[in-house]
Order: structure tokens, then sequence, then C-alpha cells
């Protein structure tokens, strides 16, 4: 039994064990998921044989998703990238040659001075480009920040998944803040609201799953018939984008039905008449024609939330990013994040909303990314979503300078940011200087001019939050780096010796760096000795009102946006290619996570490429059927943006009306040499400045 084990913890980076002996270490998983689960790996003769859950972590509970468990095979992977490579061939095409460290440092940093010396703003030519590839707070935006700010490269505006849904939170409730998932347990009603959770949230399914047995009624509204949808007890398959109408539907029931908290409405929320009055325009009759359901499901919803009222009972939503990932995305979420409060869900603590947790981490981002380094200047902000336009645009007084350098780290573009063909085009230019930093060549690796390695989580040492739960963890590296790989944070340190930068922060170690990600806020013994620690929050946060929000309240009307010039009410914003609006392309189509792969990662790891075996497109048989598609045809996928060729399925996991194609694959993996993106758009959420890869209109042909 794993708990029995008495865990020995390796003290220091150069601990990491060569003997034979065999070690646990506390660990961390890395990915861009809300469970951030704690890991305990296996090291023998200095080599990690197992990474396994972490029993003694509440969370995790000794129990991992199988693409974290295969985390040894993805590290041992003989496609690591062990060595700096510099390109020799076209951009593309993926050819490159062995260099030294020092050899590839010298010209990367010649490259970049070259354009910074032209003048005082001329570094914004250079733009950082990096997400989620790891959460950690050391090997993400640390030493790479204080290298940017220091050069006073272009700023990055890291919308690619969430910034839509953020806004949307932080507008109505105050932060990224909401339930506790552990109390998800004891809640009756729970609306799982644009999540897969056996997919991408298992930890939170598992709470979920203790509530279902103890007779929670569970309610899952998506598009997609998911995994989780066949455990709930009801699915509402509504059309992609049409939340913001379904939630303004329930409130009008509740409203006209009086199921509704006056006592919580009138302490602790702001602008109660004017969302009533907009909430009474939508009847259920007139939602169902715009999501896409019976008016009948719509009431029947509400009378399951609204019976809270009078029972008593907690009713909890478990929303997640998906819904957000269209035009009005920011508003839906607004709206969501609203009902607790008409029926005054938060004054138990299993009552509520969570999307995600992050705001509850004091996380000390001035020490880390010291944007003192700045020095005054204002470098531009470049949004991540948009990456396709504006590697193509040329200097402008709006624009400034065009891009010219470009590091990636911690991110995919050319498989994961919409509208792949100008992707592809802006990162095949010739005249653009490109460093990728990663752990294998991946679509974006072959454009580089230099591929950087880097190490994995189980070589580096890192300090994380979680979106999806209340506790900090720490990261150990269990093992030496492999070959000639670098963490991220080292890296960007010896590139700022190589530029001659002076301020002493960069010669912070990564240990060091762990300390000042939570300064004196979290105790970092504790962090060392147990590898996580749990933040002190209320269990209830909102039954007495309290919003971090600036009245206190929750706010149904935002003067922050109406005045920027905004609608400070939240509507159903229609999606920018609502469904039967284009006679070309009549198929709504979305692109949600595949279970085995975490969004571009993991698709080169041969046992879960095996799992999902190849890129599919579900399609409903009536679909199928007008387009004379069976399972197993090549189809065309296509719009005015692209074309994209997979294999269908038949499936009753689509809905008619809406295609799925499970992503994200690599390009090089799929048939025509392209994936998803090639279909989705660069246009913006309503709020956040977000992507809205699943407001994507489609035809589809056998092929
Ligand atoms: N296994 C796995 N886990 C992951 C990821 C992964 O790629 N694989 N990705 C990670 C990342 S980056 C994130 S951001 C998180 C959260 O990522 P999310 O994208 O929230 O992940 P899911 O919960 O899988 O998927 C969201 C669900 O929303 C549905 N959906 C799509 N459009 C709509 C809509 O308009 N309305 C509604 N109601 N539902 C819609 C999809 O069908 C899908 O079932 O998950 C993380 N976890
Ligand atoms: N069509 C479609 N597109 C989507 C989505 C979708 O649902 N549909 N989801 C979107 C969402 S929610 C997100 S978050 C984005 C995610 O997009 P990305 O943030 O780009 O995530 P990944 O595709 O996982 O790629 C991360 C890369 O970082 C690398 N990496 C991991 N750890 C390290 C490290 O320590 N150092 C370095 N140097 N590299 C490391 C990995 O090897 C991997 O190649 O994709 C978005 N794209
Ligand atoms: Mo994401």
């Amino acid at each position: 039994m794993l708990d029995r084990i008495q865990v020995k913890l390796m003290n220091s980076t150069s601990s990491a064990q060569s003997d034979a002996a065999t070690t646990h270490v506390l660990g961390a998983c890395p990915h861009d998921c809300p469970d951030t689960c704690s890991l305990l790996t296996t090291v023998q003769g200095g080599i990690a044989i197992k990474v396994q859950g972490n029993p003694a972590h509440p969370h995790t509970d000794g129990a991992l998703c199988t693409k974290v468990s295969r985390y040894p095979e993805r590290t041992y992977h003989p496609e690591r990238l062990l060595h700096p490579l510099k390109r020799v061939g076209p951009k593309g095409a993926g050819q490159f040659e062995r260099v030294s460290w020092d050899a590839a440092l010298q010209d990367i940093a010649a490259r970049l001075k070259t354009i910074a010396d032209r003048g005082p703003d001329a570094a914004q030519a250079i733009l950082p480009y990096s997400y989620a590839g790891t959460m950690g707070l050391v090997q993400g935006e640390s030493m790479a920040a204080r290298f940017f700010h220091q050069l006073g490269a272009s700023l990055l505006d890291r919308t690619i998944c969430a910034t839509a849904g953020a806004e949307g939170l932080v507008q109505t409730l105050g932060a990224k803040v909401g339930m506790r998932v552990e109390f998800f347990a004891q809640a009756k009603l729970i609306l799982i609201w644009g999540s897969n959770s056996i997919s991408s949230n298992l930890h939170f399914w598992r709470y979920a799953q203790i509530a279902k047995r103890s007779g929670a009624r569970l309610i899952c509204i998506d598009p997609r018939k998911s995994e989780t949808a066949d455990k709930c007890h009801e699915h509402i398959a509504l059309l992609p984008g049409t939340d913001g109408a379904l939630a303004l539907a329930l409130m009008h029931e509740l409203i006209t039905h009086d199921w509704l908290d006056h006592d919580y409405l009138a302490r602790y929320t702001l602008g109660w008449e004017l969302l009533r009055s907009r909430a009474l325009q939508w009847s259920p009759e007139r939602a169902a024609g715009v999501c896409g359901v019976s008016a009948e499901q719509i009431r029947a919803l509400a009378k399951d939330y609204g019976a809270s009222v009078a029972s008593r009972e907690p009713v909890a939503i478990r929303m997640n990013y998906g819904l957000q990932r269209v035009h009005g995305g920011g508003n839906a979420v607004r709206l969501i994040a609203s009902l607790p409060a008409l029926v005054g869900a938060w004054r138990h603590r299993a009552g509520g909303v969570l999307l995600s947790s992050s705001s509850s981490f004091p996380v000390q981002k001035t020490a880390l990314q010291r944007p003192d380094l700045l020095a005054g200047k204002t470098p531009r902000t470049v949004n991540m979503s948009t990456i396709g336009d504006d590697l193509l645009r040329p200097a402008s007084a709006a624009f400034g300078p065009a891009i010219e350098a470009l590091i990636v780290y911690n991110s995919n573009p050319v498989a994961i940011a919409p509208d792949s063909s100008k992707v592809v085009q802006g990162f095949a230019r010739d005249d653009l200087f490109t460093v990728v930093l990663e752990h294998f060549q991946t679509d974006t690796a072959d454009y580089a001019d230099y591929i950087l390695p880097a190490t994995t989580q189980l070589e580096h040492w890192d300090v994380h939050l979680s979106y999806g739960h209340t506790d900090a963890l720490l990261n150990r590296p269990a093992i030496a780096p492999l070959g000639e790989a670098w963490p991220n944070t080292q890296i960007f340190r010896e590139l700022a010796a190589h530029m001659d930068f002076a301020d002493s922060c960069f010669a912070d170690d990564d240990l060091a760096l762990c300390r000042q990600a939570y300064g004196e806020a979290v105790d970092f013994e504790a962090l060392l000795a147990h590898g996580f620690a749990t933040l002190p929050t209320p269990e209830a946060p909102f039954a007495q009102g309290n919003f971090p929000t600036p009245s206190g309240k929750c706010e149904f009307f935002s003067a922050r946006l109406a005045a920027q010039g905004l609608d400070g009410l939240p509507d159903h914003v229609p999606n920018h290619e609502a469904f039967a609006t284009s006679a070309h392309y009549p198929l709504a189509m979305i692109s949600p996570p595949a279970r085995n792969f975490l969004n571009s990662s993991f698709v080169n790891v041969r046992s879960l490429q095996d799992m999902e075996g190849e890129p599919l497109l579900e399609i409903h048989a009536i679909d199928a059927a007008a387009r004379h598609i069976q399972s197993g045809d090549i189809v065309r996928i296509f719009n005015a943006r692209g074309e994209y060729r997979c294999k269908a399925k038949i499936s009753a996991r689509a809905r008619p009306g809406v295609v799925n194609a499970l992503g994200v694959w690599w390009r090089k993996l799929g048939l025509s040499g392209t994936n998803v993106n090639q279909l989705t758009s660069q246009k913006l959420t309503d709020l956040g400045g977000g992507p809205t890869f699943y407001d994507c209109l489609v035809q589809v042909t056998a092929a």
C-alpha cells in the first residue's frame, strides 16, 4: 500500500538519485486542468519508473487520469528533444542539426540585440508566445517574464483559453472564486454546465459521484452527449453558444413562479430590478427556439433548480470553460454565475457555482515577474488568439512594428491557435526569427530557427496553484534532466547573461523562485514537507454577501462594464456564426478536448494515441444520411477559412445540426497535414478578448 510507504524525500536538485535506492518524490501535475493533482513519482536507480496520485492529498485521492499516469512514457519518449537544434531546411520542413548550447544562445542573443538596439521601442518587434504547457508559476512566467520585461518586448495577452469566462466571473462575483469543490459531494442538485468532467475534471467528478450516491440529481448541459452526459440523470443538448438564452429563460421561470430568495436578493445583489425585467423577456418558448431544445425541458430544469428555495436543499453549478468559447461566452458566464443569487444557493456551503478558484491564491506576481524591469517602457500588448493575423501585419501606427522575432515556450500555436492557414503563413515567413522551447518537435517547432530542449515536470522545480481546488502545490525534481535539456528558467537565465542583463534577479535559482511564488503567504516548509498546503478559505464564501466586487454584492449590473460603454446587464449574445444563418455552411462544429490528450500535449504518446485512435468527426445519423456518409468514410469538412479531412463516425454523441471534432491532434498526424483549427476563426468573444473555437459553421461532404 502506497500510503504505508515511507515517503523518502530528496532535498535538492543535485540529490536526484543515481544509486539503486527506490525513492518516492512529491510533485504536482503541471497540466492545464482544474484538478492540479499531487504526484508521487517512484524513482529507481535514477529512473522514474512510475507516477501515481498522492494518496495523502485529499483531492487527488491517490488517483490520476490515464494520460498523466503515462508520464514516464512521455518523459522517456524516444523523440524527446535532448539537444539544441538549428534549422537547416526550409521553414516547416522540420530539418535541423545539433548545435551546442553556447552557439545557440550566442546567435539568439545577437539576433535579439540587433532588433532591440534599433531604437527605444524597437524591442516591441520581439514577441513572447506562451501558455499553459506547464501551469507552473516558476517554469511559466517568472524568469521568462523578467527577461521580456528587461528587453522591452511586446506583452502577450494570454487569452487562448479562459479570458471570456474569467471576465464574466470577475464582473459578477468580483474574482475567480466560487464554491469549494469538495462540497459538491453534499449538493442535492448539480448542474454540470459546459463541462465534460469525466474527461477534463475527473477529481470533481469523484465528488459529484458521492453526491449522486447520496441521492443528488445530476444534469448535464452540453451540445455533445459526452461521457459525462451518459452518467447524468438528464442531458440538455442545446446548440453551441446559446447558454445565455437558457439561463435567461431559467430566470424567467424562477421569477414567474416566485422561486426566489427575496431576502438574499435584497441584501446581497445589485441590479435585480433591471435583470428581472430583462429575464421576463425570455419565455421558455423563446429560449427553446434559440437553444434548439424543448420548452418543457427548460421548464423542468427551472423547477428542479427553483425547488431548492422551498426545500432549502443545496443546488450547485459546475461550469467549465467549454461554454465560453463562443461570441457571447462572457455574457453567458455572467448570467449563469448570477443564478445562485436568485435562489439563495450561496447560503449553503454545498450551493453556488464554481468555474475557477484561481483568485484564491496569493501569487506574488510582482516579485516573480518584476514588471519594474520595464523601467518606464510601455510596450504594446498582442492578443495570442489572433497570432495568425498579427504575424502577417505590416508595421503601422496602430499596430506598431511588424513582429520580427517570436519566442515560443509552453505552447504549440501552430496546432492550437485558431485559423491555422493564417498561423502557418505567419510562422513560414522567412523574415521571422523563431525560437521554440519544447519537449518534442511539435508542429510549431517545425517552423523554428532554433529549438531548445526543455525539461519536463519530472526534471525541474515548480510551485503551482489550481483553478479547480484551493490547495497550493510544490513540485520537486524526481530525476536529473535528460540529455542537455534545461528548465525554461535556466534557458532565460542564460539568455539574459548572453544579453548582458545585469539585474541581480537574473541570478535567482529555481528554489529561490519557488519561495518567491507565494512569499510569506503560504508556508513553504509545509509545501516542502507535504507537497501541498490547503489555503484558509471560507466554507460558504458568499452566505452573507461579501463578494469581492466594488459594491460587495453579486453584481447583476456592472457599473464597470457600463463605464466602458458596454451593456451593464448581461444578455444573450448570439454566435458570430449562429446556427442556421448560412446556406453554405449549415452545420455548427465544436472541437472539445479529447479524453486522452491535453490539448495538443500527449498526442505523440503511443499508448494514448492508440486509445484515441485517429482524428474523427462525430456526426448525427440524420446529418450523415442527408450527405450519404457512412461511419468510416473520409469526409471533407470545410468553410471559407479552409478544409480539413478525417474519418466520420455516425454517433448519438452528436446532436442534429452539430458536428464534434475532438482535438487537438497534431497537424502532421492529420490526413492532409491539417487539424480542426484549419476551420476555426480568429473572431473574439464579447468580454476578455478570448477565442471562439466553438462558434464555427462548416459544411461536411464525403471526400
Ligand atoms: N482530458 C483532457 N482534460 C483537459 C483538457 C484536455 O484537452 N483533455 N483540456 C484542459 C483545458 S485547457 C481546460 S481549459 C479545461 C477545461 O476545458 P473545457 O473545455 O471546459 O473542457 P471540457 O470540460 O472537456 O469540455 C467542455 C464541454 O463543453 C461542451 N461545449 C462546447 N460548446 C458548448 C456550448 O456552447 N455550451 C455548453 N453548455 N457546452 C459546450 C463540449 O461539448 C465539452 O463537452 O480542461 C482541461 N482538461
Ligand atoms: N480547436 C480547438 N483548439 C483549441 C482548444 C479547443 O478546445 N479546440 N482549446 C484551447 C485551449 S482551452 C487551450 S488552453 C489551448 C492550449 O494550447 P497550448 O497552451 O499550446 O497547450 P498544448 O497544446 O498542450 O501545448 C503545450 C506545449 O507546451 C510544451 N511544454 C509543456 N511543458 C513545458 C515546459 O516545461 N517547458 C517548455 N518549454 N515546454 C513545455 C508541451 O510539450 C506542448 O507542446 O488550446 C486551445 N485550442
Ligand atoms: Mo484551456
